[in-house]
């Protein structure tokens, strides 16, 4: 039955295409289509073929029926177009329908307005891998395997057969830090933006794929004081002198001290709501004083140069910026939300 069905389709499709003239056309749709047609025919067989064929009969029978209608459709589109033409109903003078213009991505868009600002303060910008080592994810950023601190990373591991588990998604970019140093000799001045990968629970500001900007500046006498005012300049240039800058104590095992940076919610401006959890505050980077412990893994004396680093999200700030509020809307693919940034 099924390959009388498949017969019935290459014979009508073989028929379709030597079809000359809407006479011909309505011929093939009889004998094909038509309720007295072939295909109707050659379904009252399915009546006798065993019970438990007849699903598949019947999906193959549809999908044939399906198949042979849109054939039939475009062939009598083609034969409309053709009668226009030679009517001289075709006005060449009419313009083309313009391709689509793509639009820069609401994320690349603010990366590259950051990492002008870093650019404009004297950073220059590096890039560097997605998959990285463990070491240079966590241990050499004084996170060794037993540290509560890789609880706070949730990684997409990757194994390879010579090395199982000692792969994975860079679960942030300070790894960078590290493959700066370890090839530059101080100052150091460098912004280093890319993906970055978390196996965590998405919810409106937290998604498994975003991007990070690593920010790291290392010299002799080198303060916080160096940190909050680049931070704050930063955060001036992005978001306008109104906006309030918000440091607090945190803890990161590769700097120290260690300090969040909030900027007061773009949605309740402070007086708390959903997106802010009612804090009032988006927090957007992490940041601190390179900790002597990394200095000395990359070969620095921790005596001589100190220096200050710093990861920041670009889709919440692109949050602040354009006032969006769930952060799945970055990555849903829909061309609604992505459009409002052509
Ligand atoms: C870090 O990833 C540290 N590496 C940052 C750092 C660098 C601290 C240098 C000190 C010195 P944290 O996990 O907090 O820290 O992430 C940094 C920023 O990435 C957050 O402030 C936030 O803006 C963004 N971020 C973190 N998790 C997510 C997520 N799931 N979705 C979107 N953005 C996120």
């Amino acid at each position: 039955m099924i390959e009388s069905l498949q017969a019935l389709q290459r014979e009508a499709h073989d028929e379709l295409s030597n079809s000359r003239t809407n006479d011909e056309l309505e011929a093939w749709r009889l004998r094909f289509l038509a309720r007295s047609g072939q295909l109707t025919r050659l379904l009252r067989g399915v009546g006798v073929a065993a019970p438990e064929d007849r699903p598949l009969i019947g999906r193959v029978a549809n999908e044939v029926k399906a198949a042979l209608e849109s054939a039939y459709e475009a062939r009598q589109r083609d034969f409309e177009q053709d009668a226009e033409r030679a009517n001289g109903d075709f006005d060449v003078t009419l313009p083309g329908r313009l391709p689509r213009r793509g639009a820069i991505h609401p994320t690349i868009r603010v990366v590259r307005d950051i990492l002008t600002v870093f650019q404009s303060i004297g950073f220059r910008v590096a890039e560097g891998p997605e998959v990285e080592w463990e070491r240079y994810n966590f241990e050499l950023l004084n996170i060794p395997r037993d540290h509560p601190a890789r609880d706070m990373h949730d990684t997409y591991w990757i194994d390879t057969p010579t090395n199982p588990g000692s792969m994975l998604l860079r679960t942030h970019t300070s790894p960078n830090q590290v493959r700066i140093m370890e090839r530059t000799a101080p100052p150091v001045r460098v912004v280093v933006p890319g993906r970055v990968y978390r196996y965590e629970a998405i919810d409106a500001t937290h998604e498994t794929m975003f991007f990070q900007i690593e920010g790291l500046a290392v010299d002799r006498g080198i303060t916080m004081a160096d940190l909050k005012g680049t931070l704050t300049a930063f955060a001036r240039a992005m978001f306008g002198s109104e906006r309030r800058i918000l440091f607090y104590c945190s803890y990161f095992p590769f700097v120290e001290p260690g300090v969040e940076v909030a900027i007061d919610c773009f949605a309740c401006g402070g007086a708390g709501c959903r997106i802010c959890k009612q804090s009032g505050w988006i927090e957007i980077m992490g940041a601190g004083m390179v900790h002597p412990n990394v200095l000395r893994a990359v070969g620095y004396d921790p005596d001589v140069v100190s220096g200050f680093a710093f990861g920041m999200g670009p889709e919440r700030v692109a949050m602040l910026k354009y006032g969006i509020q769930d952060i799945r809307l970055f990555y849903g693919n829909d061309l609604r939300f992505l459009r409002q940034f052509a």
